[in-house]
């Protein structure tokens, strides 16, 4: 796959203090586009001076929102594929070599984090894999080809935490590869919330998805 086709979409709210660190890293393997929403801090700016395009909203309109935004400019730009990417330098970027080579062969390529944060994406985990063989459904990290995207029309749409499209690829027979890596610390606080909050979102996800697939 030729550079000019990879999109890496990364969210960022509020990342100023990772975020030119994580585009330097990605940015050796692809083009990244990073989408901040209402982020009252440097980070759409630096974002912007570190080599990205951004995409920046006037209000905050969550992650699955954020990312809907990303693969619409992505296709806009004309690129063939899009990975998404943490801006809270979790990911490493020497995953992507990897990634970009599975998408040549498959419509999907799948992270697979060393440890899951809460005890809800174990049992999301748990349900995934015993359906489809999805290890870790909520990795950030996931690569799609834009043709699948195009076909469904939409990322997400009942706030899946970035497990809608990547259900619907599956659920239609295609294939797809999983890549292991090991999480990196974050730097400052989860944007997504830790315990009870992120919990109960991740329960309520894995509800909808269960009815749905
Ligand atoms: N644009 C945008 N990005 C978001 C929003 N919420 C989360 N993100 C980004 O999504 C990525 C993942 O969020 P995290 O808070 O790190 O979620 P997590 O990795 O599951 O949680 P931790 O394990 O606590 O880090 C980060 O790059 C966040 O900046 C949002 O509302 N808008
Ligand atoms: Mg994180």
């Amino acid at each position: 796959m030729e550079r000019g086709e990879v999109a890496i979409v990364i969210p960022a709210f509020n990342e100023e203090a990772s975020i030119a660190k994580v585009i330097r890293g990605v940015k050796a393997f692809a083009q990244p586009i990073v989408v901040s929403d209402g982020s009252t801090d440097r980070t759409a700016a630096l974002a912007a001076e570190g080599g990205a395009l951004v995409v920046d909203l006037p209000k905050n309109v969550g992650y699955e929102r954020a990312i809907e935004a990303g693969f619409a400019e992505a296709k806009r730009r004309g690129f063939q594929s899009v990975i998404t990417f943490d801006a809270d330098g979790q990911h490493p970027a020497q995953t992507l070599p990897e990634m970009i080579q599975g998408l040549t062969k498959n419509p999907l390529v799948l992270g697979v984090r060393s440890q899951k944060a809460r005890f809800a994406e174990r049992l999301f985990g748990i349900w995934t894999n015993q359906r489809f063989g999805i290890r870790d459904p909520l990795c950030g990290l996931k690569g799609y080809s834009l043709e699948n995207y195009g076909r469904i029309g939409f990322f997400d749409s009942y706030g899946s935490i970035g497990t809608e499209l990547m259900l619907r690829i599956v659920a239609s027979g295609a294939a797809f590869s999983q890549v292991e890596f090991h999480v990196q610390e974050r730097e400052g606080h989860s944007r997504f919330g830790r315990f009870l909050r992120g919990n109960w979102k991740i329960l309520r996800a894995l509800a909808f998805s269960i009815r749905r697939f």
